[in-house]
Parts: C-alpha cells; structure tokens; sequence
C-alpha cells in the first residue's frame, strides 16, 4: 500500500486513522519518500496553538524549487511543465517544457540577484497569467526571496497598501494585460501606487501588449533585456524548512488585508500531497486550474502542488467568455484536459449561456471536475456534473482558505462517493471540529456548528505578516486550542461535512438563525431567477428582516416584477419556511464580487440599511459600476 496515492474508499480510512493517530510518523514518512533534502529535520513537528507556534520539519534543509524542477530533469526534462494558452485563442499555445522552465527560473533568478535581491526580501509581483508570472514566483523561491503576488486586477491603492505592509524593494510587472475584449495599462496602475511607496526602487518590466508606457529613470528596466544578458543556471538558496517562501494577502471582515506568511517545508508537503490525491494525478494527464495565480488557489494549485508532481499544468491568460461563451470547453478540447478546476461563479455564469456552447466541443478527455471558492449551490453542482462531466466524472468540491495553504475537506475522486454541495470528508492529516455557541465541541453526526481545526496541518499559515497578535485574535482566541475556520458546516448522519458558509452571514430574524446561503439556493432555483443575495437588516419586531438583491436571466426580464416577488417568496415558504421569506426583493443587474467571485455581502447589508455614505474601499471590486445602479433603485 503507498499511502503517498489513495485509491479505494477503505485505503483512505485506513490511512486516515494513521495520520491521526500517529502524525509524525505519518507526515515524516510522506515527506521522507517523495520529496528532495539537503538535510533532514531533527523534529517533525512542535506546536502550541495557545501562543500560537507551529513547526513542521524543524531544521530540514530544501529548496522548494529543486523539488518542483531540478529533479524532474533526468526523467522529465521534456514534458511540458507549463501549458500557456493565451487570452486571443488565434494566438499559439506555448508548450514550456520542465528544461526550458529551469533555465527561464534561473535566469530570472539571477536578474532578481543583479538587481539587490537577497534571501529573506520580499517581491511584489503585479503580473497578468503570463509565464513570466509562475517563472518569478519560482525565481524568487529560487534565490529564497519571499514573493507577495498581488492579483493584477487590484487597484493602485490595494497594491501600495500592500506593497508598504511588507516593504517590498522591488516590483515585477507588465505593460499591460490582455483580459478579453480588452486591455489593461498594468504598468500605469503601478506607477500611481508607486507615489505612495517610497521603498520601492526598482520595477522589472514584462512586455506583453507591446503598449507604450512611461519608464521612469533610475527605476524602471525591461524585463527581457535583461533575461537574455542573464546566466541560465542558478545555483538553489539552501532554505530552512521554517523560512517563509512566501506572503499572501487576504481580506477579512474588519481591517486591513492580512498578509498570510507560507513557509517552505510543510506547504511543499501538502500542496504536492493533496494535489496527487484530489486530481487523483497520473503521468500524463493535462492537469487545468482556472484560477489567477494571484489567489491561493492558483498559488497552491497551478504552480507548486503540480510542479511538484512532475505534473503538465495548464495555465490560461483569458476570461471564460472571449471569444465567446465556449472558450473553456474549446480549451479543453484542445488540450485533452483531464482535470478541470474552477469555481461555482463561473460554473453560475456559463450555465445561464447557450448550452451550444458546451455541446460544441469534445469534452471527453475529462476525468475529474473540481470546484473551489465558495459553496456551490445544488443547482450549478447538476448543470456542472451532467453538462460537463456527463454524469462520470467525479465532482470534488474543496474546501479550504488561504490561511490553510491547501485542501482541507474535499473528496478523492473515484474513492469517496460525491453528494451534491458536501465537501464530504476530511482529507488525511486533517482533524476537524463543529463548535457550539458556548465553546463546546459537539460530538456524533447530524451536528451543526462553527468550523474549527483541532491539530495543525503541514501547510497552515505560520503568522500574519508582522502582526502575531491579530493572527492569534483571528484565528486561535475564538476557540481554545483550536483553530477557527470563519465557516459553519454540519456533518450529516454518515460524517459529510457540507459548509454553510461563513458564520458572519448568519442573520437571526425573529429569533431563529437564517442561512444565508439555503435561503439563496431556494430563490435561485426559480426559473427566471439567475442568482441572488440575501442580508439581514433590522426591523423593529423581528431584529432583523431579510432583503435580498435578485438577477433574473433573461426569461424573467419582461415579466410582471410584482407577481415575480410573490412566486419567489412561496418558494422560500415551501422551501424553508415562512419565517425565511423576503420583506424586500430588489432586482439587480449584478452583485458586487470580489475578484476571487465572493459576494461583498458587507456592501449590500449598508444599502439595505440606508447606510450608503460609508461603503468602504469598493475599489477592489469586479464590478464596482453595479454598486451605484444598487444603490439608485434601493427599495
Ligand atoms: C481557496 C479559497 C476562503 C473561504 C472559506 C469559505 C469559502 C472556499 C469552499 C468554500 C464552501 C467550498 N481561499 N470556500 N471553498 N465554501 N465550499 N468548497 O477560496 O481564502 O479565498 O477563501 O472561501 O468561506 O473560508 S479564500
């Protein structure tokens, strides 16, 4: 038995039990067998989730990048590492092989160098999907440089906070982007940011849409000039398996984004671990994650959990609709992908299209469909599973954060049987717990609480950059001697976890505690309904009242808009009950999105309130244009 893949449900039990009860044992003989030292660890792991301290590995030596490419070169040297295929599909797919992808590392790592990059700083990389992006990433982790990847579709503003939050010296960016229809003036945003950073001194500059820009003297150099004077070997940085390899920023309720700190040894573990399981990963598969590298997902799983896998990891510059409504399934086609990995927005949004679109294309090269980033509500899960899978191919929905670093509850395709919009079970290693109101752990099945870790995972977050006590608040107060996910679930009459959400979208109307989420997958299953949001505001009987912000699809648009309210509010009623029923139904154009598809609940709550004079930074929204539209025909 290789406890390194998982392939029947017993295995995953078997195993499971062994990472739990012994995960020292477990966790060092996963480590020892498929990954690359410069020298061992003396201690698997300490930690102490009162202080908090955790420590995997302690004292191995490694370098992150000798394991996700220097040791597929012997064997793998001419496989396609990265798969580029670019916004404009009449523009050629570029076929990086894992030889090509260590030169292009190393030359990057040495310009890195030429230009003061030591162990230790960090980099702000402001890049579109480009090679360039995974290239640097990896240069950075090459050198033991700490990246901090901002995605390029924040504003000036989100970059320079982040930017000063861990004075970053050097900024990798682009002319431009192409997203679709259009192009972005990357390079112009940075240069706005950059007033309000004064220690930034030098930004490497990328070519992409050839658009002319400003440089600045003194600071701003062509990426590529510099790539061709540079060496193409360079010789990895010998990290500490506690070393951070990188900071990722992330958006909380309150404050300012946290800068979540990765370290080297264990995330490598873990990344590489999960992704071999969850994608149930062989040789030669084509393996295709939509997400933006700027986001933990693509971090996690399109460049270190593949790379280190050997893995052909599919890496797309465009948007689902551009040229039109195919372009994913036309992807895929093309490719032969056998893992698809996306999110429950974009499943939502391409199932309103055409179902030409899907029927186009040969999608049979499908082995495993992925989900990430939200709950998917049981509506797109079928549209997902029968249009795309074609009711074979196994759905995973993962569960897990940014501060988790990978996979937490997903199942193992062909071992863990699926249930539409569970996560299902605990992946090997993790140990969870559903918490009530009063701080207790709640024991059996059929149990429904607030979402907590009990024993650290390799790949957990080690601190907030430079704030330990707000990453002790956030995460390690709430709960004692547990980690606190943010997130409810419950785990049914077999032990499936399905996550209801984040706990903060709770609304108690007349005493009883209201999902938001159910209360939103019962409007959308009205056929004129195209999606929607539900939040609370207060009502001087109930507490709280419930308005929610509805886009119809198309069918709905010329119907009575009265008739529409009460049709939708009789379903809640069967659904749900009367209790859940809507006092007000605004119809909208769009919701405010995040720019990872979350819904920025906070900002319907205020308009709902009346309370529209202090909506707070909107300006890393996808759409920031629907908020006044909301806001004019607020009811
Ligand atoms: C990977 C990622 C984390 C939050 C998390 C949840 C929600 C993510 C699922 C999910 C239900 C899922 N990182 N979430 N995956 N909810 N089912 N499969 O998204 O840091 O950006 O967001 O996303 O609320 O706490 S993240």
């Amino acid at each position: 038995m290789s406890n390194y893949h998982i392939k029947h449900l017993e295995e995953y039990f078997q195993v499971y039990r062994k990472s739990v009860r012994n995960p020292e044992g477990f966790w060092e003989e996963i480590a020892e067998e498929h990954f690359l030292w410069r020298k061992k660890w003396d201690n698997v792991l300490s930690w102490n989730f009162s202080k908090p301290e955790v420590k995997w590995f302690e004292n191995a030596k490694l370098n992150i990048t000798e394991n996700c490419i220097d040791r597929h070169l012997a064997t793998r040297g001419d496989k396609t590492a990265i798969l580029f295929e670019p916004n404009n599909p009449i523009e050629e797919a570029q076929h990086i092989t894992y030889r090509e992808l260590h030169q292009r590392v190393c030359k990057m790592a040495n310009v890195l160098k030429g230009n003061g990059v030591k162990k230790g700083d960090r980099v702000c990389i402001y890049l579109p999907m480009i090679p360039e992006l995974v290239v640097s990433l990896l240069a950075c982790a090459r050198i033991g440089a700490i990246h901090s990847v901002i995605f390029a579709g924040f504003s000036a503003n989100a970059i320079a906070s982040r930017i000063n939050d861990s004075d970053c010296k050097i900024v990798l960016t682009s002319d431009g982007s192409f997203r679709g229809k259009k192009s972005i003036d990357l390079k112009g945003i940075v240069d706005v940011a950059l007033d309000y950073c004064p220690g930034v001194k030098t930004v490497l500059v990328a070519k992409r849409t050839n658009a002319e820009i400003e440089m600045k003297a003194g600071r701003d150099k062509w990426l590529q000039p510099l790539l061709d004077n540079a060496y193409g070997d360079c010789v990895p940085e010998i990290m500490d398996a506690e070393d951070p390899l990188f900071i990722l920023y992330t958006s909380g309720s309150t404050g300012k984004p946290k800068g979540m700190v990765h370290t080297c040894a264990g995330y490598m573990v873990y990344t590489a671990y999960t992704f071999k399981n969850i994608f149930q990963y062989k040789e030669d598969d084509v393996y295709w994650c939509t997400a933006d590298i700027g986001w933990i997902t693509g971090h996690s799983y399109i460049v270190y959990g593949p790379l280190a896998n050997g893995a052909t990891t599919v890496m797309f510059e465009g948007v689902p609709s551009y040229p039109d409504y195919g372009r994913f399934w036309e992807v895929v086609e093309k490719h032969k992908v056998t893992q698809f990995y996306t999110a429950p927005t974009a499943i939502r949004a391409l199932a309103k299209e055409n179902l030409e679109f899907v029927e186009k294309y040969d999608l049979s090269s499908l082995k495993v469909l992925g989900s990430v980033g939200e709950p998917i509500n049981e509506e797109a899960w079928h549209w997902y599973n029968h249009n795309i899978g074609k009711n074979k191919n196994p759905i995973v929905d993962t569960w897990w954060q940014t501060e988790t670093g990978g996979i937490m509850i997903s199942p193992i395709p062909y071992v863990t049987p699926t249930t539409p919009t569970y996560a299902t079970l605990p992946f090997i290693g993790i140990q969870p717990a559903l918490m009530n109101e009063s701080g207790e752990e709640l024991i059996g099945n059929q149990v429904e609480g607030h979402l907590c870790i009990k024993f650290p995972w390799p790949s957990i977050a080690r601190t907030i950059w430079g704030d330990h006590k707000r990453y002790r608040e956030t995460y390690f107060l709430t709960y004692k001697d547990k980690y606190f996910t943010g997130d409810g679930a419950l785990r049914d009459g077999v032990g499936y976890y399905r996550i209801t959400g984040r706990v903060d979208d709770v609304i108690i109307v007349s005493g009883h505690n209201l999902g938001t989420a159910p209360i939103e997958d019962s409007i959308n299953e009205h056929p004129a309904v195209a999606e929607s949001a539900i939040v609370g505001f207060s009502h001087s009987v109930k507490g709280n009242a419930l308005y929610g912000y509805v886009i119809l699809k198309e069918v709905g648009e010329s119907r009575d808009r009265d008739n529409l309210r009460r049709e939708i509010n009789q379903q809640i009623t069967e659904h749900i009950g009367p209790i859940a029923k809507l006092d007000k139904i605004q119809f909208v154009s769009g919701l405010p999105k995040t720019r990872s598809g979350k819904i920025m609940r906070r900002i319907l709550r205020k308009i709902a309130s009346k309370d529209i004079n202090n909506l707070g930074d909107i300006s890393t929204l996808l759409n920031p244009e629907v908020v006044q539209e909301i806001i004019d025909n607020a009811l």
